[in-house]
């Protein structure tokens, strides 16, 4: 690799710049998504080979608004102040050119306390059945709102998904609302996390004020396009 010179319009590589245009990379290649389809349940959902990244979490957390913010699309999920808007298992398929090279899923919260116990009991099972068996998810980003901490579901989620987690399965769990925290309950929201996550990865994130926004985009972008899949990385 040459050395720019002085007068080069090229800024030297430094650890500053590089870090940006990775998450550059992963906010161009998340805007391509688009939606694929939706399903009542898990066995409608089309078989993919590509990797697919899951959002999962309580009711209510910001899961369809945090796909809205990191494809930058005011739209693609559909997302509500109102708990319990997402009913299906939607796909939304990622890829330049009209190719598909990742897919990201929005689940249904669950843990919303006017849903009737036998629809939750069903939407566990379904949720279960989805985590353990398809066959092509590559992550989970469990979504949960910081203010309410981990609940039980969340808990028994983690543990439905442990043996996965140790096959290789990734694993992000996504601070929401990071806007309505102080900078030292971001801190402690964040170490607690860390402590549940059990060798998952953390961030804080803001919907309004973009928080976490490149950082998480670049681990979805690194973990849709591991070392040594095909060649469509860093296109100009
Ligand atoms: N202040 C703030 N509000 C947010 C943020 N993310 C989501 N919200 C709000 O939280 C509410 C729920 O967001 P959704 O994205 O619909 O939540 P969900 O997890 O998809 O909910 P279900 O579909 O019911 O499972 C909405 O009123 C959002 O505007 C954020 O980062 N900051
Ligand atoms: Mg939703």
């Amino acid at each position: 690799m040459t050395t720019p010179s002085p007068s080069s319009p090229v800024p030297p590589a430094s650890a500053a710049s590089a870090p940006k245009s990775a998450a550059q990379q992963a906010l161009g290649w998340l805007h391509t998504a688009r939606f694929l389809t939706t399903a009542p349940q898990l066995h409608f959902l089309p078989e993919l080979d590509v990797p697919e990244i899951a959002f999962v979490g309580r009711s209510n957390a910001g899961k369809s608004t945090c796909i809205n913010t990191l494809t930058q699309q005011k739209q693609l999920a559909f997302a509500s102040k109102r708990p319990g808007r997402t009913q299906h298992i939607n796909l939304f398929a990622l890829g330049k050119q009209g190719q598909m090279d990742a897919v990201l899923t929005d689940l249904p919260g669950y843990g919303y306390a006017a849903v009737p116990k036998q629809d939750k009991i069903r939407w566990q099972q379904v949720m279960a059945n989805y985590l353990v068996s398809r066959k092509n998810l590559q992550a989970i980003v469990l979504m949960c709102d910081p203010r309410h901490g981990m609940t039980e579901l969340d808990e028994i989620l983690l543990d439905v998904i442990r043996p996965r987690v140790e096959e290789g399965l990734k694993f992000l769990v996504v601070l929401t609302k990071a806007d309505k925290l102080t900078r030292s309950e971001g801190a402690k929201a964040l170490s607690i996390a860390k402590l549940q996550a059990g060798g998952g990865q953390v961030r804080l994130f803001s919907a309004t004020k973009r928080t976490g926004l490149e950082d998480v985009a670049t681990l979805l972008w690194d973990w849709a396009h591991p070392p040594g899949a095909a060649a469509t990385l860093l296109q100009p």
